[in-house]
């Protein structure tokens, strides 16, 4: 009987060797890099109140900053208030459809990082030349692209250049004149 059992046991042994041999080892490391990805979002601004005022802006965000880099045309030479509204609307003749400036934290309107406050949106002056050509590179850890927190995500919102200087203190929009040029912030 010994013997019997013992051929039995070894039978047994031999089967599942073969079995675990054929079985196909899966456990391949899987890449997660998809949390470190750079988001990128191109938008363009369009003229308003008959102005010729246009231009792009390229807004990427990676590792929690998101910087943005705004080229425009078409300006009077000098400096123009560039401010993020609170709805990607542009479609009234005057920009106003875009609303007021984004004020998600519910601060006065000021210069950005002044400790009496400052609306999210207030990114400030931009200087052209006289052939009416400005840029701005700006960049914050307080905006996010396409996240969850109301309080960061740019989505949704527009660019306003005015014609006019923001004087960082007239409530709450820092007397900065008319809309000349807008761009709604979306994907
Ligand atoms: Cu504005
Ligand atoms: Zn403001």
């Amino acid at each position: 009987m010994k013997i019997l059992y013992l051929i039995v046991l070894v039978t047994l042994l031999a089967v599942s060797g073969c079995k675990k041999e054929k079985k196909e080892h899966t456990d391949i490391k899987k890449e997660t890099s998809a949390e470190n990805s750079v988001k990128k979002l191109e938008i363009n601004l369009v003229a308003k109140n008959e102005s010729d005022v246009s231009g792009s802006i390229i807004f990427i965000e990676e590792e929690g900053m998101v910087s943005m880099e705004a080229s425009l045309t078409g300006l009077s030479e000098g400096e123009h208030a560039i401010h993020i509204h609170e709805k990607s609307d542009c479609s009234s003749p005057d920009g106003k459809s875009a609303g007021g400036h984004w004020n998600p934290t519910k601060q006065p309107h000021g210069k950005w990082g002044a400790k009496e406050g400052f609306h999210k949106g207030d990114i400030g002056n931009i200087k052209a030349d006289s052939e009416g050509n400005a840029s701005i590179i700006f960049a914050t850890n307080d905006w996010c692209i396409g996240c969850d927190d109301k309080k960061k995500n740019i989505i949704g919102r527009a660019i306003i250049v005015h014609q006019g200087v923001d004087d960082f203190t007239t409530q709450p929009t820092g007397a900065a004149g008319s809309r000349v040029s807008c761009g709604g912030i979306i994907q």
